[in-house]
């Protein structure tokens, strides 16, 4: 292996290899795509967008449920493989600090990220507006909602793995209240999870035309060798709608607001029937990684056309050197994030 990843060996992540033939990015997808299908459960017309991770040697997720009445939610699912998931029939029900019910209005986009011995969920919800809403966990039965971290509007928020300079740090991306026509992507600290500061630009939309509208984090940072690996969605804008695609860059181990590689192709665009044709059509939208440092494998987790979930795999290493192959960075980038 020519880089290290910094995280746990987790030898049982879902894996096909490479096909022949793959052009551009070496990523492809799984072959039984999609891994979640409509009307996964009563009440929920299609799950999509979601994320997954290792748990007591099987695996977990939260997963957005779009109910029949339309309200978005997030779901607890899971699997022994990560690719055939079963899902509570309830929604995850969110308490507050004195243990009583504290539900979300709406929630969506959500991440589950472990820092330290506990597991955040951090979705998209009302606060008055569209803004970020989170919960801790230590064993997926009580989910206690912490303070949101954000006030509107803002979207598409998700943790680094571990805290850096002693805080913990997370990606987000300020919005509008609607299908914002803007958006970068910037990051935030805090010493203790209930106070967020020292705020730094991390990088723009715009650069390239297929992120030209907008971007958003979207798994949560792989640490390697050679830095924070971010996959992330670019929105295009078409006379049919926008496009969202998935892209890649490399982030500062110790200062992540410095973009150090940013791929100027996309890594993953819709192009499987399923990513073209949907509730919202032309969609991929990541939201998690299964990855395993004994051997550089990656499972990339992502929403397909607002309808169902997809798997994409490829290998830590061609990944990181297609980025730097074809990275393009600008001012944006490379400076520190601080006007
Ligand atoms: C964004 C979010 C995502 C969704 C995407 C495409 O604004 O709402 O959940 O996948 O639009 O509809």
């Amino acid at each position: 292996m020519k880089y290290k990843m910094i995280a746990p060996a987790v030898p049982n992540i879902p894996w096909q290899d490479r096909p022949e033939g793959i052009k551009g990015a070496p990523i492809w997808r799984y072959s039984e795509n999609p891994v979640v299908d409509r009307n996964p459960i009563d009440g929920v017309a299609r799950i999509f967008n979601s994320a997954v991770m290792p748990y007591e040697g099987k695996f977990i997720g939260v997963f957005r449920g779009e109910q029949t009445n339309g309200v978005p939610y997030v779901y607890l699912g899971r699997s022994d493989d990560a690719l055939h998931w079963t899902f509570d029939s309830e929604k995850v029900p969110f308490v507050d600090e004195e243990g009583k019910p504290f539900m979300p209005v709406y929630a969506y986009d959500p991440r589950l990220v472990k820092v330290e011995d506990t597991y955040y969920i951090i979705w998209c919800g009302d606060f008055y507006g569209a803004a970020i809403g989170m919960a801790k966990t230590k064993d997926f039965k009580t989910f206690t909602r912490i303070e949101n971290p954000f006030i509107p509007f803002n979207r598409n928020a998700v943790l680094f793995p571990r805290r850096i300079n002693g805080n913990f740090v997370m990606l987000s991306r300020p919005s509008d209240s609607g299908h914002t026509p803007f958006g970068d992507i910037f990051l935030s600290e805090s010493p203790d999870m209930t106070y967020w500061g020292r705020h730094r630009h991390v990088m723009s939309a715009g650069h390239e035309w297929w992120e030209s509208v907008k971007i958003g984090g979207g798994a949560a940072p792989i640490e390697t060798s050679e830095g924070w690996l971010l996959f992330y969605h670019g929105v295009a804008t078409t006379c049919n709608g926008f496009v969202y695609s998935i892209g890649g860059a490399i982030l500062d181990i110790d200062h992540p607001s410095v973009v150090r590689y940013r791929c100027e192709n996309f890594i993953l665009t819709p192009e499987a029937e399923y990513e073209e044709r949907g509730f919202v059509p032309n969609v991929v939208f990541p939201c998690a990684t299964l990855h395993d440092s004994e051997t550089n494998r990656i499972a990339l987790y992502y929403g397909a056309a607002d309808s169902v979930v997809g798997v994409a795999f490829c290998n830590m290493d061609d990944i990181i050197d297609y980025i730097k192959d074809h990275s393009v960075v600008r001012e944006t980038d490379t400076e520190i994030g601080r006007r």
